[in-house]
């Protein structure tokens, strides 16, 4: 019966799910939170209060006594360790970890009887870890770009523009800044590997899932990329650990965990990825054809993509998906926020939002649009927020309530067109997508079916699926059926006439977004 493990090394917790692959059940949920768990670290959100420039970094340190104490938990639960065949794991993208040279040793040889924390302690070169909500590196974007021939050029090698929080610009910033320290540092690991390093109880890869996520790597190759390197810092190549398949084998399992925790020493641990290609597994889309969109504070689309496209406007990513091929990343600033926001100015409920809004108004609007960027936008890029309307008078809410919607769901068909993927069903998630009202504009935004999917957790769920995929040989359409099934009776289908007036009014649509943004590529 193999029992798989699924970690999730997130921005404000670690936490595990074990699944069960023979019944098709989730046998347990454990979660240590940094805040609530582990005060003492001063960081209650995951990171240290009041960086300044920009810089926002965490504790490598707090990860490893959350993990810790998220294994005590686990055996004082009713999950019995000693059966679990296999670990993988998933980590907050583009963080990284800064060490030297006999982290290597130290990690193989971990002494159960001390902490973690007090193993790794002295093998770090840079005390804390720059983390994907810092922005501090906007000159060492500008630099990477400028030589390696351009942005368009970063992007086509790497699949991404070079960004700020992306784990290149973050290492150059460090290397420019602490030149000792950079001397001293023998390896850079990314959230994810570090975490795996620590589990497999060896100096891990990075898989292309989380790699891809560096700036550094090449997409086509899967290597890192010398040009790209040697516009980062001479010399990377050997400080960084090499660029493998995210369903590599990186081991059994450290000795540390068997003698503390009593896992089974033929615990085998996959290489660990990023949250959000975990994410892709865990709801079900790593296959092509599967798109989905969760809507949050931000709301993001991804989806599976059979060839290593990229965004010739540089808004999207392109990451490795850990089943194979690539996987797309378009994160849309103005979501629940700017919905939020008419909600209140209109003085409605949640409830209301769609009865006062969709059910009195024609899809389509009659012509009526908004571009619903309420604050500043990366896809499109705009940095002078301003709401523009088109034929929408304020007197009349309902109106108002189908425009933001309808501006966000062509906003995101528009700028997903460069996947080159035609979806057959959009899986929803996220807080807004209880919304019947919510769910059916986007199935007749974008002319396809939506089912809702409610997993909590997908990142760690994610990560157990593909352990006991790389690990247990277990096929991957029988773990979607039985871990990923959309919600009974959620699905919904685009409304009647839908197709032609949607086309129309996409066309208005990006000729007002043209009109009233000077955008440099769109
Ligand atoms: C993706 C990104 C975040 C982090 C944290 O590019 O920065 O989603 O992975 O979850």
């Amino acid at each position: 019966m193999p029992t798989v493990l699924g970690l999730d090394s997130s921005t404000q917790s670690v936490s595990a799910v074990v699944l069960d692959t023979d019944s098709g059940s989730i046998i347990h949920e454990e979660t240590v939170s940094f805040g609530g768990d582990l005060p003492d670290y001063g960081q209650p959100s995951g990171f240290i209060p009041g960086g300044e420039g920009g810089e926002v970094h965490s504790d490598p340190l707090m990860w490893l006594d959350a993990l810790e104490l998220l294994f005590e938990r686990l055996s004082a639960s009713e999950v019995n360790l000693g059966e679990i065949a296999a670990i993988a794991g998933s980590g907050q993208q583009h963080g990284s970890v800064y060490l030297d040279e006999g982290f290597a040793d130290t990690v193989r040889n971990l002494d159960a009887n001390r902490t973690l924390k007090s193993q790794v302690l002295s093998h770090l070169t840079r005390q804390t870890a720059p983390i994907w909500m810092d922005t501090a590196t906007s000159e060492e974007c500008a630099e990477i770009a400028r030589a390696v021939g351009g942005n368009a050029e970063v992007c086509s090698r790497s699949g991404s523009i070079a960004i700020e929080r992306f784990t290149g610009p973050q290492i150059r910033r460090f290397a420019k800044l602490h030149v000792d320290a950079w001397e001293l540092t023998g390896v850079i690991h990314l959230v994810s590997s570090f975490m795996a390093s620590i589990l497999a109880g060896r100096s891990v890869p990075i898989d292309h899932g989380d790699g891809a996520g560096m700036n550094l790597l090449n997409l086509a190759s899967g290597d890192w990329d010398d040009t790209l390197l040697d516009a980062t810092v001479p010399g990377l190549r050997e400080k960084l650990p090499p660029a493998q398949a995210s369903s590599t084998i990186a081991g059994t399992v450290s000795s540390f965990f068997v003698e503390k925790y009593g896992l089974s020493a033929d615990c085998e641990v996959v290489l660990f990825s990023g949250d959000n290609p975990c994410s892709l597994v865990g709801m079900g889309a790593s296959r092509p054809g599967k798109v989905v969109i969760s809507l949050g504070t931000s709301d993001t689309l991804f989806a599976a993509m059979p060839e290593p496209r990229t965004d010739p406007n540089g808004y999207g990513h392109v990451f490795g998906n850990p089943l194979g091929g690539f996987m797309s990343l378009i994160c849309f600033l103005n979501g629940s926020l700017a919905r939020e926001r008419v909600k209140e100015d209109l003085g409605l409920e949640w409830a209301d939002f769609d009865r006062e809004g969709l059910a009195k108004t024609p899809i389509g609007n009659e012509g009526r649009l908004m571009l619903p960027f309420f604050g500043p936008e990366i896809t499109p890029r705009v940095e002078s927020s301003g709401v523009v309307s088109v034929g929408l008078d304020s007197a009349e809410p309902a109106a108002v309530v189908r425009a933001v919607l309808e501006g966000q769901f062509l906003n995101m068909k528009v700028h997903a067109r460069w996947l080159g993927v035609d979806p057959e069903t959009i899986y929803l998630t996220g807080g807004a997508s209880r919304n019947d009202g919510i769910a059916q504009t986007v199935a007749s935004v974008f002319g396809v079916p939506v089912s809702r999917l409610s997993v909590t957790g997908s990142a760690a769920l994610g990560a157990a699926m593909r352990a006991a995929e790389a690990s247990c040989g277990i096929p991957l359409e029988e773990l979607e059926a039985s871990f990923c099934q959309p919600e009974p009776g959620s699905t919904v289908t685009p409304e009647e006439g839908a197709g032609d007036i949607y086309n129309d009014l996409e066309q208005k649509w990006v000729s007002a977004l043209h009109e009233a943004f000077s955008l440099t590529n769109d």
